[in-house]
Order: structure tokens, then C-alpha cells, then sequence
């Protein structure tokens, strides 16, 4: 029996239901490019996420790579150092040099205040990331950008379903991007979007997913092959249908960590944001081993021991990964709040099948 207790675990649809839409696929014989489920899932979480245009992708790492073609982006691109490694690759892999700013310690999202020093002839454009699904601050990011006519493009991957006073936190800056990775609050297995504002640029945009095709012999860009397949598409249309559900677990989860942990000394968490439809894709705690009397893998481990899987996410920093720790702004001095929350943080185990006894096997393994 698997006893492990994992940091997430896949959303998944019912296997009979889901069979039922694999023998109407394999009837179709269409299964990829632009089929029925696929444009029927676009519509639906357009619906569901409250914005105007999506575009399905095949995960979503190639919405970020596609975003940064469709705007042209080049030059310098200011982001965070506190996520996953993605977020920086897509740059480097459009040619584009990364400037790594700090990190609110309140939020581990990228620090308005901090933005305009970076700023150069260079810059282009500020890549954020609402890390953990909490929303940045998206007014003054984006008044800085006008005052200096830079773009957005913010890596959502964290943040389906997250509203700030009852609006979508996607449809802030000119792109958002999404991932619908097996780990994710919502997953088509693998997956991802774009989300944008107009038709004009959605169509662009799925041009670009179809190696640039605009119709059978014209091509417009150099695109690239990101498209999402129709057995994807329909395990998405399913999985749709569960995500409130999902989401309400998860909540229920945070709720009794909360409360248990509160108490704990040397252990802190961050609380609900008034206004906003949280998703609580990740728990994150901070280890203060001083007053905590352990360090953060110590505990990491003691729990690992105990078949408890938590996850150091975003340890280590990307700005220390062999790539860009020669870059300029990837200095331990330029970014004291990330390289805190990075040594201090582990996400605790928290999805939609979390058992009581689970959740109580995991406080009971920090509550010392
Ligand atoms: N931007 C940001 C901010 C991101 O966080 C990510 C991805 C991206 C962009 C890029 O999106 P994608 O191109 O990936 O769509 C995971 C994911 O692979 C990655 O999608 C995610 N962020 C990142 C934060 O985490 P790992 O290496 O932690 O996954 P893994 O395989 O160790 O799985 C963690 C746990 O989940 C397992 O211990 C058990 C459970 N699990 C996992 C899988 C894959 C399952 O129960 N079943 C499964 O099939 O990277």
C-alpha cells in the first residue's frame, strides 16, 4: 500500500466518464488540432475564469515562449528569482537577458518598489509571478510599466481561479499565463494557456501554436508546435466540472493547518487576503530555526522520514542555478527576501484528497 503523503495529488475525472468521451474521440477520429473538445474547453474556461480569449497549450512553460515572441520582446526582462525554473528558461530561450529584482518577504511576489532601480534602456518588459496563487500587486506594476511603456506578461501558473474582489487577477497585465500540470489545482495531465484581451491577438497567438500557419499554404511567423490534443481537452472539460470541489478541499485543509500552526513557535504561514478568491494551490510555512530549535531541513527531513512529502518550493533561488548566478542581479545582496523565503520554506502536503488523519499525521510531525 502507498502510505506516502504526497505535497499534491492529480485531480482526476471519473474513469467510466471519461471513457464515454474516448469512444466518441475515437469514433471522430479527430484528435488534435483545433477539434471540438479542444475549442469546447476554451470556451468553458473562458466562462469559468471570467476572461475573453484563451488559448490552450500543451503545457505551460510554451504560453511564456509564445508570449515573449508575440510581443517581440527583447532586450532585458525584470522578473523574480522565487519560482520554478520556467519562468526564467522562457526568457533565456527567446535570447532575452533576465534581471532579477527582490521579492515582497509578505507575499514572495516581485517588489514594485524595487522594480524602477532595475530599470535600464534595455528593458522591455516585467515577467511576475503570482507565486503560490497569491495575486501581485498588479496597479502598481502596471502604472510603472506605462510610466516607462513597458509590457506584462505575468506567469499565472499558480493562479487559476484566483479573483481579487470578485475579477480575475488574469486578465491583469497584456498576457497571463497558466499551467495545467498534473500538480497543479487544475490539470489536464499536462497543459497550460494564454489568456488575452483581444480577438486580433488571440488569433496571432494560435497562429504561433501551429508553427505560424494563418491557412494550408500561408505562414505568417516562425511558430512553434504547442497545441493541445483533443483527449486532454476532454479530460479537461471533465476535470472542470470538479475544481470548485477541489478548491473547497483544499481551503478546508489550509483552514486546520492555520489553526494548529498558529501556536507554533518558529513556524510561520500567511494568512488569507481580504477580497480575494484564493486557490490554495500550496501551504507554505517559514522555519525559524533559531526560535523553532530546528533547522527547515531538519524538519524537511524528519517529516520525509515519516512519509511526509512537503516540497522546498522555490529552493534553491533560480538566480542560483549555474545558468544565471554570473548575472549581475542574480547577487545574494540584490535579493535578501527571496534567498530568506527560499532557505526557510517548505509547502506542506495539501490537495483535494487529503484525509483528516493525514492532515493530523502532519501537524502532529511539526507541533513539537
Ligand atoms: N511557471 C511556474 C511558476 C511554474 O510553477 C511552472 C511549473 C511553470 C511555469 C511551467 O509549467 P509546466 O510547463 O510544468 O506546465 C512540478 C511540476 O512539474 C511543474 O509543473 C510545477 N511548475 C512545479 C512547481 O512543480 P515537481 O518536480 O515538483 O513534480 P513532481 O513530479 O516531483 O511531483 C510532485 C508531487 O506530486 C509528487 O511527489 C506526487 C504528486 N504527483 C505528481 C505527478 C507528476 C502525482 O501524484 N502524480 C503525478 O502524476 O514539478
Amino acid at each position: 500500500m502507498n502510505n506516502k503523503i504526497t505535497v499534491t495529488s492529480p485531480l482526476m475525472p471519473d474513469l467510466e466518464e471519461f471513457n464515454e468521451i474516448l469512444k466518441d474521440i475515437w469514433a471522430k477520429k479527430w484528435i488534435t488540432n483545433n477539434g471540438s473538445y479542444h475549442k469546447k474547453l476554451e470556451n468553458a474556461l473562458c466562462d469559468y475564469l471570467k476572461v475573453p480569449y484563451i488559448s490552450l497549450f500543451t503545457n505551460g512553460t510554451l504560453p511564456l515562449i509564445t508570449a515573449l515572441q508575440a510581443l517581440r520582446i527583447t532586450g532585458e526582462v525584470i522578473t523574480t528569482p522565487y519560482s520554478f525554473v520556467a519562468t526564467t528558461h522562457a526568457l533565456w530561450w527567446n535570447g532575452i537577458k533576465p534581471v532579477f529584482v527582490d521579492v515582497e518577504p509578505t507575499t514572495g511576489n516581485l517588489d514594485p518598489n524595487k522594480i524602477e532601480q532595475a530599470i535600464t534602456p534595455q528593458t522591455t518588459a516585467i515577467m511576475p509571478v503570482h507565486v503560490y496563487g497569491t495575486p501581485c500587486r498588479t496597479k502598481e506594476i502596471q502604472d510603472i510599466a506605462d510610466k516607462y511603456g513597458l509590457k506584462v506578461i505575468y506567469d499565472a501558473a499558480h493562479a487559476f481561479g484566483v479573483e481579487a474582489k470578485g475579477k480575475s487577477i488574469l486578465n491583469e497585465g497584456d498576457f497571463s499565463t497558466l499551467s495545467f500540470h498534473a500538480t497543479k489545482v487544475y490539470n489536464t495531465i499536462e497543459g497550460g494557456a494564454l489568456i488575452m484581451h483581444d480577438e486580433k491577438m488571440k488569433q496571432r497567438i494560435d497562429y504561433l501554436k501551429n508553427f505560424g500557419f494563418a491557412n494550408e499554404i500561408e505562414v505568417v511567423a516562425p511558430g512553434i508546435n504547442s497545441k493541445m490534443d483533443e483527449v486532454r481537452s476532454a479530460y479537461g472539460l471533465l476535470n472542470l466540472a470538479l475544481v470548485d470541489q477541489a478548491i473547497e478541499a483544499r481551503r478546508h485543509v489550509a483552514i486546520q493547518y492555520r489553526h494548529a500552526l498558529r501556536k507554533v513557535k518558529g513556524i510561520s504561514f500567511w494568512e488569507d487576503i481580504p477580497e480575494v478568491r484564493h486557490n490554495y494551490s500550496y501551504f507554505p510555512i517559514f522555519v525559524n530555526e533559531k526560535e523553532y530549535g530546528m533547522s527547515r531541513d531538519e524538519l524537511y527531513n524528519k517529516m520525509r522520514d515519516h512519509n511526509i512529502f512537503g516540497r522546498r518550493y522555490f529552493y534553491p533561488l533560480i538566480s542560483t542555478f549555474s545558468t544565471y548566478r554570473g548575472l549581475e542581479s542574480a547577487s545574494r545582496n540584490n535579493l535578501p527576501n527571496a534567498h530568506r523565503l527560499a532557505e526557510s520554506v517548505i509547502c506542506l502536503p495539501i490537495h483535494h484528497s487529503l484525509s483528516q488523519n493525514d492532515i493530523e499525521k502532519v501537524l502532529n510531525e511539526i507541533i513539537r
